[in-house]
């Protein structure tokens, strides 16, 4: 044999043995990584759900009274709410809530808007949140929800009498307008559920039994967005600054949905005009001792008597509107204009340029609803110079 090809020969087979070797040496090397991949989320995924169990089953005490956290035994009846207490305790100085209704459906939507909330404003402050609902609240909602709050959290079940056709309504007329009101297209003209929760919101939220130990309230809703931070606590700036009310977002009302709401209005109190315009009431930090005095009160009651919520689809955002407009004192409304803020479809971005180069604020202000011809703040500014509506 040629000396030559020999060498050759034996040149290439230990370039093969070699490249064997790297081979074997790479998938050994492939298979410990995976096995410290698998061996890593093992371990993290059983400490995550072990974390989570503990934000749940033993909940972070304040003293608060405790129940239990099935779902079976809300359905019982009392006790109708569930409270957890903060593990940081509570470091905003109000009698102050974040509160939101919702329904279990709207987890995903929830858990956003608490985030952020949270993240903008409550991780300094540790305010409690209370949900509600007209149904109970499933485990998995007040398991995912208690392990976003940094305070601490109560969920209640809305007794009935509270979300229900009072008696002196008729409803086969009701049903009729609904079909129509349907047929028109009038926003949720045909949702019976939507009317128990203007209702709700129009008179009943703040003397829930779980809401009479506090005297402001910030509502929350699902899916809403918080574009900047708030360093500052507001239910003290409303306190201290004789405030009621305080609202970001204003505009007209359709006008459909609220007929006769004037009319009744005027017929309780004689009273002018009323140009639609109300504040946007799926943000409110207001006080809660003015929706509990007896003018508004007997307002609401007189409303609820003509049986206007069933029968047209009135809204719980003209209601408070003009309710605050008739008799809160005109200085007492405060326009959060340091709040970026949506709500879909609507947002609003504060326009000053110290909220965005000190990075308080992400949002486009273009994107800006104060300046759309749909929005009331315009309106707001010219007319009352900032002191109501009507
Ligand atoms: N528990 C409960 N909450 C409701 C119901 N309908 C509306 N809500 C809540 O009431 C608020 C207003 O309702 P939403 O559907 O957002 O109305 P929109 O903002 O006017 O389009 C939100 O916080 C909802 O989660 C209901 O039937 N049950
Ligand atoms: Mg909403």
């Amino acid at each position: 044999m040629d000396p030559k090809l020999l060498w050759q020969r034996a040149d290439t087979g230990s370039r093969i043995s070699a490249r064997f070797f790297t081979r074997r040496l790479s998938l050994r090397v492939l298979a410990l990584l995976s096995i410290c991949v698998v061996l890593y989320n093992v371990v993290y995924s059983t400490e995550l759900r072990r974390r989570l169990e503990m934000n749940v089953q033993a909940p972070r005490h304040t003293g608060q009274p405790q129940h239990g956290t099935d779902t079976a035994e809300l359905e019982d009846g009392p006790p109708s709410a569930t409270c957890f207490g903060a593990e940081l305790g509570h470091n905003g100085t109000e009698k102050a809530t974040l509160v939101m209704l919702v329904r279990n459906s709207e987890l995903h939507g929830a858990l956003s808007s608490i985030r952020m909330v949270e993240d903008r404003f409550n991780r300094r402050f540790h305010y409690p949140w209370t949900f509600l609902n007209d149904k109970p609240f499933t485990d998995d909602f007040i398991k995912y929800t208690s392990g976003l709050a940094s305070g601490p959290v109560e969920y209640a079940v809305i007794p009935e009498d509270d979300w229900s056709i009072p008696d002196h309504v008729n409803t086969t007329i009701m049903r009729a307008e609904m079909l129509r009101m349907a047929k028109q297209e009038i926003i949720y003209g045909g949702s019976l559920s939507y009317r128990h929760m203007c209702r709700f919101n129009s008179g009943f939220f703040y003397n829930q039994e779980v809401m009479r130990k506090y005297d402001w309230y910030w509502r929350v809703e699902p899916g809403i967005e918080l574009y900047c931070d708030i360093n500052y606590d507001p239910f003290t700036f409303m306190r201290e600054n004789k405030k009621i009310y305080g609202f970001v977002i204003s505009m007209y009302e359709f006008r459909d949905t609220i007929t006769t709401l004037w009319d009744r209005t005027r017929q309780f109190l004689n009273h002018g005009d009323y140009n639609l315009c109300h504040f946007w009431s799926n943000f409110e930090i207001a006080s809660l001792e003015f929706y509990r005095s007896e003018a508004y009160s007997r307002y609401f009651e007189f409303l609820d008597s003509t049986g206007g919520f069933f029968y047209e689809r009135w809204g719980d955002a003209p209601v408070h509107s003009i309710g605050v407009g008739l008799f809160a004192p005109k200085d007492s409304i405060h326009h959060f204009a340091d709040f970026g803020y949506s709500h879909p479809p609507c947002a609003r971005c504060p326009q000053d340029d110290e909220s965005h180069t000190s990075g308080r604020c992400v949002c486009s202000r273009n994107k800006n609803f104060d300046s759309d011809s749909y929005s009331c703040l315009p309106r707001w500014w010219k007319v009352n110079r900032g002191t109501g509506w009507i």
